[in-house]
């Protein structure tokens, strides 16, 4: 694992499984329909067990859906995470429907969600990068931008990147790096 001191804070890049996470809360790059899916959704949804399903239905009963950008959050059930903080991420399209926006907008409130909820540590997957089909280096630089930010405002003590394949870690390792650098 690479880490990162940001002021107060820690970013840490990583490769892994993000149902293996020793942080206090994941992140779950769900639909709006909370309603499980593949990709790291079906792990997640696999590893909590049906009773984080449930969760989630009572949620979409009283909200509706989750518009994309938005955060809520569960209990992570038979997760070693004790939180499980879903958001959605935008489909990418063409890079002109307020795509870069969206993506930011997902990992801030996911970050607000886990500061209000007294969260001190929180893993990410690269959420869109899969099944949403956002390119991965635009993608990257979108998460590096964002987890900085919030880092610095010290929303959250350590928020790690876990990435699932080894060309996910190198760009998102990249994009930190670049990130870092330019806000020196
Ligand atoms: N740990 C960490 N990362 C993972 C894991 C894992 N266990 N499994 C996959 N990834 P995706 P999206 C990576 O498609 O693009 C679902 O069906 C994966 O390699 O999971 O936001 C939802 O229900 C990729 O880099 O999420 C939605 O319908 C990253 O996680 C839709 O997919 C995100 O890929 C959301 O699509």
């Amino acid at each position: 694992m690479e880490r990162f001191s940001i002021k107060e804070a820690w970013l840490g890049v990583t490769l892994g499984d993000l149902t293996q996470s020793g942080a206090q809360a994941i992140v779950n790059a769900a639909n709006p329909q909370l309603a499980g899916g593949g990709g790291v959704d079906g792990a997640i949804h696999q590893a909590a067990g049906p009773e984080l399903l449930q969760a989630c239905r009572e949620i979409i009963q009283d909200i509706g859906e989750l518009p994309a950008g938005e955060a809520v959050i569960t209990p992570g059930f038979n997760l070693s995470a004790e939180w499980v903080i879903h958001t959605v991420g935008p489909i990418y399209r063409d890079g002109a429907q307020g795509e870069r926006e969206t993506l930011l907008r997902a990992y801030r409130n996911c970050l607000k969600t886990a500061r209000d909820n007294g969260v001190a540590t929180v893993d990410f997957p690269a959420i869109s990068c899969g099944v949403y089909g956002y390119p991965l280096e635009e993608g990257a630089a979108v998460a590096a931008a964002a987890l900085v930010e919030g880092l610095e405002m010290a929303w959250v003590r350590e928020a790690r990147l876990v990435l699932f394949k080894q060309r996910t870690f190198d760009v998102f390792l990249q994009a930190v790096k670049n990130r870092l650098e330019a806000g020196l």
